[in-house]
C-alpha cells in the first residue's frame, strides 16, 4: 500500500473527487459527519459498511451517538492515506443514498 500524501497529484484528484469529506491531519485522514432521522436509521447504515468493510478487508474508525455517524478514514499500515481510504470514502457516499431523507 503506498501511502498519498498533499505533493502528489492523485492525491488532490481523490480529495475533489470527495467533496463531503475533510482532512484531518497526524495521521492524515478523511472525515465525514453523517445524519439520520433516528438511531436504528445510523445503525443499519453502519451495519451495511461494516459487511462491506469486511468484505474488501478496509475498516473505519467511527463514532455513533443517537442519529449521528462520525466517520474518519486511514490507511493504518502506512500511517495516513492510501487509495483504499478514497475508495471505501465513494463506497460509504453511495450507501448513504439509501439511507438519507435528503
Ligand atoms: N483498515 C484500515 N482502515 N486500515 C488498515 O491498514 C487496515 C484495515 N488493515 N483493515 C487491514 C485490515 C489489516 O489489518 C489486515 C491484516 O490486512
Amino acid at each position: 500500500m503506498i501511502k498519498l500524501t498533499q505533493s502528489d497529484s492523485s492525491f488532490n484528484e481523490y480529495l475533489k473527487r470527495r467533496p463531503l469529506w475533510t482532512l484531518a491531519s497526524d495521521p492524515d485522514q478523511l472525515v465525514r459527519e453523517f445524519a439520520f432521522k433516528d438511531f436504528v436509521t445510523a445503525f443499519s447504515f453502519m451495519t451495511s459498511i461494516a459487511l462491506l468493510a469486511e468484505q474488501i478487508n478496509h475498516h473505519p474508525d467511527w463514532s455513533n451517538v443517537y442519529n449521528k455517524v462520525t466517520i474518519k478514514l486511514s490507511t493504518h499500515d502506512v500511517g495516513g492515506l492510501s487509495e483504499r481510504d478514497f475508495e471505501l470514502a465513494k463506497l460509504i457516499d453511495n450507501i448513504y443514498l439509501n439511507f438519507s431523507n435528503d
